[in-house]
């Protein structure tokens, strides 16, 4: 009995020698120690044995059991440490390797010029106002004296959804909408900013571009107030050194009407003292007929408003010599603003 007691020790250490997880020595664990375990049926069989070899051979299976509980547990640590080593080992981060590289986006120079224009604008108390890019002939045209039959239509080819309903030509709807929004005659300071669709594909015409109107209505507005008022906002956008001439034009809806053309140092050429002039907006004052058919009276009131293309300002901020750059989205091309 003695003998088969130590056998069975031995043959216990053996096997958890042999365990390779913590799941195998889990299982020589119960196989040995458990409820229907190898040594739990030693001791259940003692009642067998004589009254002077009991207490001897209970002593004895109780020291196995001891070795082998601390032997597992043991060789559970052990297990455990090798776990441990291995997963540390596979997981092991390489903190020299160069970190993952995530570029800081920034705002589209189109975006940003806008933002000039209208910052600037709204510094001088005007307000920001927006309309639907798809309108109706109604406001786009006839309430900015361009009747249906009217020739100055065909400078701005337009894309038709149906007979009645297209995509803006220019954001003069906008200021349409918001004289008819006010009550009849009351005071308007402000630019409409956004995108506007033309029939048009080309180095210098895009179908899709951007605008920035602005419009002035109040008792007593003159000439001299729109020749300040763009003075101030193209020297603000193009250095104070900026020379501005105003040449006749026509819009339809302005009368008189104006083109405005600036020279700024940077392009004046210094060996011929002559100034280089480019065209930069169209202004003029607005067409009593305008006023009328927006419920304002012009016996009343007047004004002032001007245009201009985005796009072109930007080329001219930022010498841009081909506006399709602003569209193709050509990292090369963004990265540098
Ligand atoms: C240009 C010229 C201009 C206007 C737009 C306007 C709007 C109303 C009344 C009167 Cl509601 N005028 N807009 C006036 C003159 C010129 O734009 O070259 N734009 C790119």
């Amino acid at each position: 009995m003695e003998k088969e007691m130590q056998m069975l020790r031995e043959k216990a250490l053996a096997e958890l020698g042999q365990s390779r997880s913590e799941k195998e020595l889990q299982d020589v664990k119960v196989s040995y120690l458990g409820k229907k375990g190898k040594l739990t049926a030693v001791l259940r069989d003692m009642k067998n044995l004589s009254a002077e070899e009991r207490p001897v051979m209970g002593a004895l299976a109780n020291t196995v059991r001891r070795d082998l509980e601390s032997a597992i547990a043991d060789k559970m640590e052990a297990l455990k440490k090798i776990r441990m080593e291995k997963k540390l080992q596979e997981e092991t981060i390489d903190i020299t390797l160069p970190a993952r590289h995530r570029a800081a986006g920034h705002l589209h120079p189109l975006t940003k010029t806008l933002r000039l224009i209208t910052e600037t604008f709204m510094r001088m108390g005007y307000s920001i106002e927006e309309g639907p890019e798809m309108e109706s002939d109604y406001y786009n045209f006839h309430c900015l004296n361009l009747p249906k039959d009217h020739p100055a239509r065909d400078m701005q080819d337009s894309f038709y959804i149906t007979e009645d309903i297209l995509l803006r030509t220019h954001t003069s709807p906008v200021q349409a909408r918001t004289m008819q929004k006010h009550r009849p005659n009351d005071p308007i300071r402000m630019i409409s900013p956004g995108r506007v669709f033309r029939w048009d594909n080309d180095a210098t015409h895009s179908p899709v571009f951007h605008q920035v109107e602005g419009l002035v209505i109040d008792k007593d507005i003159h000439f001299s107030d729109l020749k300040g008022t763009l003075e101030m906002f193209l020297k603000e956008l193009f250095g104070a050194d900026t020379k501005i001439r105003f040449r006749a034009s026509y819009f339809p809806f302005t009368e008189p009407s104006a083109e405005v053309d600036i020279s700024f140092s940077s392009r004046t050429h210094a060996d011929t003292k002559d100034a280089e002039w480019l065209e930069i907006l169209g202004c003029g004052m607005v067409h009593p007929n305008v006023l009328r058919l927006n419920r304002y009276d012009p016996e009343k009131v007047n004004g002032f408003a001007f245009g201009m293309g985005v796009e072109r300002i930007a080329m001219l901020l930022y010498g841009i010599d081909d506006l399709r750059h602003f569209y193709e989205n050509d990292m090369r091309f963004l990265e540098q603003f």
